[in-house]
């Protein structure tokens, strides 16, 4: 038998503790499943980072850390951390990020604000583009850009795509590396940031990005606050840059509630909700790392301490 240990705040594991079970025992895994075993019985670790666990160092004998989060920025440069870090890559969590981000692009793309909040009844009779005639830029095209890229470039966007290494993406132009940035940002009128939380890309748009958009050009951030840099960004909107910017996540959260961004009327607040990891599948992800650790075998979505993703 052998002994997993929860390591999440206590409503996750209201939340996860069946599905778990049940994917344990799929893949006919015996172990003892808790959210309180000795350090040193523990064989692998579900982790949540802003779980009480800091300090690895106690865990001797565990074999992976198995993130319940896509993001790992909070636990990536944990020194005490010497054994592989697994990532989360829950196709639960990319549907529900494909939909929103495809839900708030069709906002900017079909100009809905105007007919929604229109105080003095105007019959504006323009109809909007097609989405054949938008350029959309996917910034980061890993599993949750691709995916979304896929379904936007479906719809008939033009979409680029810009990634740290090159890639060939069907349907989607793909550039790749800072010398193929500016060149990513002019095609950009809806710019979606799925970048990780990593030196390289904090502040990914600041001012002189920022100006390299085409003029009126639409923000989406459901990656991570630090990808833009928050003044730079009010500036080009104050401008008139920068049409308007929807925010899922900041620098800090909650987002203070003085911060200039809740009551900018060109910005869109949503409290980190794009999309949220799913039990039932992500449980599946996690047993199969466990699984694979057992059998001796790699284990999937491993993150690059160097590369901090
Ligand atoms: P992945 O690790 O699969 O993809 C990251 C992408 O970013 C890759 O394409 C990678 O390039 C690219 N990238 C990384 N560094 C650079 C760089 N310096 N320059 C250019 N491109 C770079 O991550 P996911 O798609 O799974 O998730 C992305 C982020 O979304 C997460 O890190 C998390 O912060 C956020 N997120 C937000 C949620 C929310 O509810 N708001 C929910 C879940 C995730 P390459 O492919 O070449 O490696
Ligand atoms: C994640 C997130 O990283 O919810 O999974 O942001």
């Amino acid at each position: 038998m052998i002994n997993v240990l929860f390591a999440a705040r206590s409503e996750r594991w209201d939340i996860y503790e069946q599905p778990l079970r049940r994917a344990l025992k799929a893949a006919g895994i015996d172990a003892q499943l808790s959210q309180d075993i000795p350090p040193e019985e523990v064989d692998y670790i579900i982790y949540a980072p802003n779980s009480d666990l800091q300090d690895f160092g106690p865990y001797t004998r565990a074999k992976a850390v198995l993130n319940l989060w896509a993001g790992v920025e909070k636990i990536v440069g944990n020194d005490t951390l010497k054994i592989p870090l697994a990532r989360m890559v829950d196709p639960g969590l990319t549907k529900g990020m494909v939909e929103w981000v495809t839900g708030h692009t069709m906002r900017y793309h079909l100009g809905m604000d105007s007919h929604i909040v229109n105080p003095d009844n105007e019959w504006d009779h323009r109809s909007p583009p097609l989405a054949q005639e938008r350029g959309v830029l996917m910034l980061g095209m890993g599993a949750l850009g691709t995916a979304c890229a896929e379904v936007l470039a479906g719809l008939g966007f033009r979409v680029t795509g810009w990634s740290r290494s090159p890639k060939s993406v069907n349907g989607v132009t793909c550039l790749h590396g800072a010398d193929q940035l500016e060149d990513a940002l002019g095609r950009g009128e809806i710019v979606i940031t799925l970048l990780p939380d990593t030196p390289a890309t904090e502040n990914t748009l600041n001012a002189e990005t920022l100006a390299q958009l085409p003029k009126g050009a639409f923000i989406i951030n459901p990656g991570r606050g630090p990808l833009i840099d928050d003044d730079a960004l009010l500036a080009a909107l104050d401008s008139g840059q920068i049409a308007h910017a929807t925010l899922d996540v900041f620098r800090v959260e909650p987002l203070p509630q003085d911060h200039p961004f809740w009551r900018h009327p060109k910005v869109t607040v949503t409290p980190h909700i794009a999309a949220d990891t799913r039990a039932s599948t992500a449980s599946e992800v996690i047993v199969e790392n466990i699984r694979r650790g057992e059998a001796g075998e790699p284990f999937i979505n491993l993150v690059d301490r160097e590369l901090g993703y």
